[in-house]
């Protein structure tokens, strides 16, 4: 494990603010290294970050998340806002197709210091990619960003975690895609603020529109919104206006309905859960445990040997988090 130099964390604090790229870089990978100096260097941060707006973007592989962050951000560039924008896509580093999406997609803003587009890893993060995307974002909004574009698979816990901690989040389906509405896990739908339907330019755009009209109007929301329908081709850019004015509108209900405050306190407290959950592993797992302990205990438990409260607590002890 590297590690983050009490002196250099100080200057990275001052070129993220700056919005300098090298920092933010070098702060995100700091973060997703879990080097030692990176929680401090959240903690500095922390104080200059509250201003941007989190819109995660989710979908299936191939629906075209990239391509429509893509256009998003050149829309809300020509508006003059910064944009950050963090891929969580597991198939975009490693698949062929899209890493040349995401270089195309880094050509065209390479000149541009508004915008700054970063790619997390997936991989060997035990449930703290949640964590780490939301740091990463702590980061991009303390660099000045007002906009930072999560784009994610949606599929998974992971994923949904991600999710979760955007302010608003937007739901891409394509029709004929075999990502039948009917077949949607129910928390990727009753996550999703605003429904997109890409590839319009496609058939069968009607007929998934339809579907999806009957199964938003089963349920209500408890915030009283009804989630629009966006009709998008990612690739020439048409519906992206509509896109970035149902994310408005969402918002202006939000802070209407006084409940802007509330979301983000639940979300605050459902972070604090998350980071207790992943110290208490990460401090447990530091104490020597590893897969292959739990392993063993997981045996001596199914054999009835042992029961799994006594384990924990011995855990925990060794961790020195209980008595
Ligand atoms: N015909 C059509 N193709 C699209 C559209 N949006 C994206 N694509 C294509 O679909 C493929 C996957 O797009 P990408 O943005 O990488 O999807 P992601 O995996 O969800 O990020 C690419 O070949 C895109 O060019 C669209 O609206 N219409
Ligand atoms: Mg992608």
């Amino acid at each position: 494990m590297k590690n983050l130099p009490a002196v250099e964390a100080a200057s990275l604090v001052e070129g993220v603010r700056q919005g300098e790229a090298r920092a933010i870089a070098r702060a995100i990978s700091a973060i997703e290294n879990r080097e030692p100096g990176a929680d401090r260097l959240v903690q500095e941060l922390f104080p200059h970050t509250g201003r941007a707006l989190l819109v995660g973007i989710t979908g299936a592989p191939g629906t075209g998340k990239s391509s429509l962050v893509n256009r998003l951000a050149l829309r809300y560039r020509a508006e003059g806002k910064r944009v950050g924008i963090i891929a969580v896509d597991p198939t975009s580093p490693f698949t062929g197709g899209a890493l040349l999406g995401d270089r195309i997609r880094m050509q065209q803003h390479a000149t541009d210091d508004g915008i700054y587009i970063r790619s997390m890893a997936t991989r060997g993060f035990l449930g703290g990619l949640a964590r780490a995307t939301a740091d990463a974002a702590l980061v991009l909004d303390a660099a000045g960003k007002e906009l930072v574009l999560i784009e994610t698979v949606g599929v998974g816990q992971d994923e949904v975690d991600i999710v979760r901690l955007a302010d608003v989040t937007v739901l891409l389906l394509v029709a004929g895609m075999g990502d039948d509405v009917q077949s949607f896990k129910a928390g990727v739908m009753e996550i999703a603020d605003v429904f997109v339907i890409n590839k319009a330019d496609r058939g069968g755009t009607e007929r998934l529109e339809s579907e999806l009209k009957v199964v938003l109007g089963l349920g209500s929301r408890g915030d009283g919104w009804r989630p629009p329908i966006v009709k998008t081709v990612a690739t020439e850019g048409t519906g992206v206006a509509e896109l970035a004015a149902a994310l408005d509108e969402y918002m202006q209900h939000l802070e209407k309905a006084g409940l802007r405050e509330q979301k983000r306190l639940e979300r605050w407290q459902q972070r604090l859960l998350d980071l207790i959950r992943q110290q208490a592993l990460e401090r447990v797992m530091k104490a020597g445990v590893g897969l292959e302990e739990l392993a063993r205990y997981a045996r001596q438990i199914a054999r009835r040997e042992r029961d799994p409260y006594s384990v924990v607590a011995e855990l925990l002890r060794t961790a020195g988090l209980a008595e």
